[in-house]
Parts: structure tokens; C-alpha cells; sequence
């Protein structure tokens, strides 16, 4: 723990993006999904960086404090309890952190550990970059509507 703390993940680039909202869409749910877009960011920002993958993934084996103890990819959005908030990372079908995704939101195929190359490998243990999708999901009168925001998490030397 105190190890983590000259490690806390730095934000380097935030972006809103995939919105189209319009129609009878009520600002309140707006509201909500962008607070919790914002209060998700801003805990993935400060958390200690090597723990942000473990304790937001799908696999409740590798959380930090022993399995079954993080919260995993899924959160409620307070002011909005329709809507369903989750946190994706470029991983594959097993919770695997991989480079090798083709995933443009990712910006991936991507080096996430730094070394210079992309390989099919498991970098869980090791990223050093960590691009993150936090979404946020609801129905609306209008239809089904949809916020996100990217970041990409690097370590803070
Ligand atoms: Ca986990
Ligand atoms: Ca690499």
C-alpha cells in the first residue's frame, strides 16, 4: 500500500465522446450519467495505478484485498436507477489485459507495458499504459441512450 503511492495512476487524456442525445431525453438522466462519469474518472485518476485493472476487472480473483473484495466493472449511477455504469479496459474473453485487441476506441493494437512490441500475452501485472472506457447506459423515452469517456491511465514517476 504505501509502495502503491508514489505509483497513484496519472489522467492524460479524457475524452466525452458517442453521445447523441435529443428528443424527449430528460436532463436529469444526462445529469446523472455525466456525474457519474466524472466521479468514476476522477476514482480511476487517484487510485494507486497497478490496482485500477484488478480492482475494475471481471476476474474477482486477482482484487487487491483478496477475491470477491472489488467492486469489478459494474456501478449503480446515483439519480438515474435505470441506468447501468461499467468500466471496460482492452481484455479478452477470460479478463486477460492483452495488446494484441483490435479496438479502435483503445486505440489498440497498442504497447501496454512499454517494451517496444505487441504480443498476444497477459499484462496485467506489468501495463504501463491502461486505456479505460467507462460507459453509462440508459433507457429513455426516446430510446436507448448511451455516455462514455476515455481515458488513458500512465503511471506517475
Ligand atoms: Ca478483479
Ligand atoms: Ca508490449
Amino acid at each position: 500500500m504505501i509502495r502503491n503511492s508514489i505509483t497513484l495512476a496519472t489522467l492524460t487524456v479524457a475524452t466525452t465522446v458517442g453521445v447523441y442525445l435529443r428528443g424527449q431525453t430528460p436532463d436529469r438522466e444526462i445529469a446523472a450519467a455525466r456525474n457519474a462519469l466524472a466521479f468514476k474518472s476522477a476514482e480511476l485518476e487517484t487510485m494507486p495505478f497497478r490496482q485500477a485493472f484488478a480492482r475494475h476487472n471481471r476476474i474477482p480473483h486477482d482484487d487487491p484485498e483478496g477475491p470477491f473484495t472489488s467492486p469489478g466493472p459494474e456501478f449503480n449511477v446515483p439519480g438515474s436507477p435505470s441506468a447501468i455504469g461499467r468500466i471496460e479496459f482492452p481484455a479478452d474473453e477470460v479478463g486477460q489485459l492483452r495488446e494484441n485487441l483490435p479496438l479502435a476506441w483503445a486505440d489498440s493494437p497498442r504497447d501496454l507495458n512499454a517494451d517496444g512490441s505487441i504480443d498476444g500475452q497477459d499484462h496485467s501485472a506489468d501495463y504501463a499504459v491502461l486505456p479505460v472506457r467507462i460507459v453509462v447506459e440508459w433507457q429513455s423515452p426516446d430510446g436507448a441512450r448511451r455516455l462514455e469517456r476515455i481515458l488513458v491511465l500512465t503511471r506517475r514517476h
